[in-house]
Protein backbone atom coordinates (compact mmCIF):
# COMPACT_ATOMS: atom_id res chain seq x y z
CA UNK A 1 0.00 0.00 0.00
CA UNK A 2 1.03 3.32 -0.50
CA UNK A 3 0.60 7.20 0.22
CA UNK A 4 -2.64 7.97 -1.94
CA UNK A 5 -4.93 10.61 -2.32
CA UNK A 6 -8.58 10.24 -0.54
CA UNK A 7 -11.70 11.28 -2.08
CA UNK A 8 -13.27 12.44 0.98
CA UNK A 9 -17.42 11.64 0.83
CA UNK A 10 -19.38 14.41 0.50
CA UNK A 11 -23.17 15.44 0.02
CA UNK A 12 -24.71 18.54 -1.00
CA UNK A 13 -24.58 20.80 -3.39
CA UNK A 14 -23.30 24.85 -3.90
CA UNK A 15 -26.60 26.41 -2.90
CA UNK A 16 -27.30 24.62 0.34
CA UNK A 17 -23.80 23.75 1.12
CA UNK A 18 -21.72 20.56 1.46
CA UNK A 19 -21.04 17.77 4.29
CA UNK A 20 -18.03 15.80 3.84
CA UNK A 21 -17.12 13.37 6.05
CA UNK A 22 -15.08 9.67 6.34
CA UNK A 23 -15.00 7.16 8.98
CA UNK A 24 -11.85 5.06 10.55
CA UNK A 25 -11.62 1.52 9.07
CA UNK A 26 -14.18 2.30 6.38
CA UNK A 27 -12.91 5.35 4.26
CA UNK A 28 -9.33 5.46 6.06
CA UNK A 29 -7.20 2.21 6.91
CA UNK A 30 -6.85 2.71 10.63
CA UNK A 31 -8.65 3.70 14.01
CA UNK A 32 -8.49 7.40 14.98
CA UNK A 33 -6.74 7.92 17.86
CA UNK A 34 -5.49 11.54 17.59
CA UNK A 35 -7.07 15.02 15.59
CA UNK A 36 -4.96 17.93 15.49
CA UNK A 37 -4.89 20.97 13.32
CA UNK A 38 -2.78 23.73 12.06
CA UNK A 39 -3.30 27.36 11.39
CA UNK A 40 -1.89 30.72 11.46
CA UNK A 41 0.71 30.07 9.39
CA UNK A 42 2.26 32.54 6.74
CA UNK A 43 2.42 32.14 3.33
CA UNK A 44 5.72 30.72 1.93
CA UNK A 45 6.10 28.55 5.63
CA UNK A 46 7.78 25.63 5.77
CA UNK A 47 7.12 22.55 7.94
CA UNK A 48 6.87 18.76 8.82
CA UNK A 49 10.98 17.78 7.92
CA UNK A 50 10.84 14.74 10.00
CA UNK A 51 9.33 11.21 9.32
CA UNK A 52 7.22 8.44 11.61
CA UNK A 53 7.80 5.49 12.47
CA UNK A 54 4.58 3.87 12.82
CA UNK A 55 2.14 6.98 12.90
CA UNK A 56 -0.29 6.65 9.44
CA UNK A 57 -1.82 10.15 8.74
CA UNK A 58 -4.90 11.61 6.72
CA UNK A 59 -4.10 14.94 5.98
CA UNK A 60 -6.46 17.56 4.69
CA UNK A 61 -6.68 21.18 4.10
CA UNK A 62 -10.18 22.50 3.90
CA UNK A 63 -9.61 26.16 3.78
CA UNK A 64 -6.21 27.58 1.52
CA UNK A 65 -3.57 25.36 -0.07
CA UNK A 66 -0.91 23.63 1.34
CA UNK A 67 2.22 21.32 -0.39
CA UNK A 68 2.93 18.45 0.92
CA UNK A 69 6.05 16.72 -0.55
CA UNK A 70 6.61 13.26 0.72
CA UNK A 71 9.72 11.23 0.41
CA UNK A 72 10.35 7.59 0.78
CA UNK A 73 14.62 8.05 0.75
CA UNK A 74 14.71 7.20 -3.00
CA UNK A 75 11.70 9.09 -4.51
CA UNK A 76 9.83 12.30 -3.68
CA UNK A 77 6.39 13.00 -4.34
CA UNK A 78 4.64 16.11 -4.75
CA UNK A 79 1.00 16.59 -3.57
CA UNK A 80 -1.33 20.10 -3.19
CA UNK A 81 -4.04 19.82 -1.23
CA UNK A 82 -6.47 22.84 -1.32
CA UNK A 83 -9.87 20.91 -0.93
CA UNK A 84 -12.40 20.22 1.72
CA UNK A 85 -13.42 16.94 -0.10
CA UNK A 86 -9.74 15.89 -0.30
CA UNK A 87 -7.20 13.87 1.41
CA UNK A 88 -3.97 12.36 1.66
CA UNK A 89 -3.23 9.34 3.37
CA UNK A 90 0.35 9.33 4.78
CA UNK A 91 1.39 6.00 5.40
CA UNK A 92 4.35 5.10 8.51
CA UNK A 93 7.92 5.73 7.35
CA UNK A 94 8.01 8.49 5.13
CA UNK A 95 9.89 12.03 5.25
CA UNK A 96 7.23 14.76 5.00
CA UNK A 97 7.49 18.32 3.63
CA UNK A 98 5.14 21.12 4.19
CA UNK A 99 4.76 24.29 2.21
CA UNK A 100 2.15 26.90 3.41
CA UNK A 101 1.10 28.51 -0.59
CA UNK A 102 -1.65 30.66 1.03
CA UNK A 103 -2.35 32.43 4.24
CA UNK A 104 -4.02 31.55 7.02
CA UNK A 105 -4.64 27.51 5.28
CA UNK A 106 -5.81 25.29 8.11
CA UNK A 107 -4.09 21.54 8.19
CA UNK A 108 -6.23 18.91 9.52
CA UNK A 109 -5.12 15.53 10.58
CA UNK A 110 -6.73 12.42 11.72
CA UNK A 111 -3.86 10.23 13.38
CA UNK A 112 -3.42 6.73 13.97
CA UNK A 113 -2.00 7.20 17.55
CA UNK A 114 -1.31 9.29 20.28
CA UNK A 115 1.10 11.92 20.35
CA UNK A 116 4.82 10.30 20.89
CA UNK A 117 8.09 12.10 19.85
CA UNK A 118 10.07 9.16 20.23
CA UNK A 119 8.36 7.60 16.68
CA UNK A 120 9.70 11.09 15.14
CA UNK A 121 12.62 11.37 13.07
CA UNK A 122 13.28 14.40 12.56
CA UNK A 123 17.00 14.34 10.87
CA UNK A 124 17.26 13.70 7.06
CA UNK A 125 20.39 11.20 7.57
CA UNK A 126 19.24 9.23 10.27
CA UNK A 127 15.82 9.20 8.44
CA UNK A 128 18.16 7.41 5.08
CA UNK A 129 19.70 5.57 7.59
CA UNK A 130 16.74 3.99 9.32
CA UNK A 131 15.13 3.51 5.73
CA UNK A 132 18.01 1.32 4.56
CA UNK A 133 17.72 -1.26 7.89
CA UNK A 134 14.42 -1.76 6.49
CA UNK A 135 12.50 -0.65 9.37
C1 LIG B 1 2.93 15.87 11.00
C2 LIG B 1 2.58 17.22 10.50
C3 LIG B 1 1.55 17.21 9.42
C4 LIG B 1 2.11 17.87 20.59
O1 LIG B 1 2.42 18.11 21.77
N1 LIG B 1 1.04 17.04 20.31
C5 LIG B 1 0.69 16.75 19.03
O2 LIG B 1 -0.29 15.99 18.82
C6 LIG B 1 1.45 17.31 17.94
C7 LIG B 1 1.10 16.99 16.50
C8 LIG B 1 2.50 18.14 18.24
N2 LIG B 1 2.82 18.42 19.55
C9 LIG B 1 3.91 19.35 19.84
C10 LIG B 1 5.30 18.91 19.43
C11 LIG B 1 6.01 20.20 19.11
O3 LIG B 1 6.57 20.74 20.30
O4 LIG B 1 3.66 20.56 19.09
C12 LIG B 1 4.89 21.13 18.65
C13 LIG B 1 4.88 21.36 17.14
O5 LIG B 1 4.93 20.07 16.48
P1 LIG B 1 5.76 19.82 15.15
O6 LIG B 1 6.96 20.68 15.13
O7 LIG B 1 5.97 18.36 15.02
O8 LIG B 1 4.74 20.36 14.03
P2 LIG B 1 4.75 20.12 12.46
O9 LIG B 1 3.73 21.01 11.89
O10 LIG B 1 6.12 20.20 11.91
O11 LIG B 1 4.30 18.57 12.30
C14 LIG B 1 2.99 18.18 12.68
C15 LIG B 1 3.02 16.80 13.34
O12 LIG B 1 3.89 16.84 14.47
C16 LIG B 1 3.49 15.74 12.38
O13 LIG B 1 3.20 14.46 12.92
O14 LIG B 1 2.93 14.91 10.25
O15 LIG B 1 2.15 18.13 11.52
Amino acid sequence: MNNSIIHIRTYGNRDEGKLSFFEENKDIPFEIKRIYYIYGVKAGEKRGMHAHKKLQQVIWCPYGEVEIITDDGEQKTNYILNSPDKALLILKGHWRDIYWKKENSVLCVAASDYYDETDYIRDYDEYLYYIKKGC
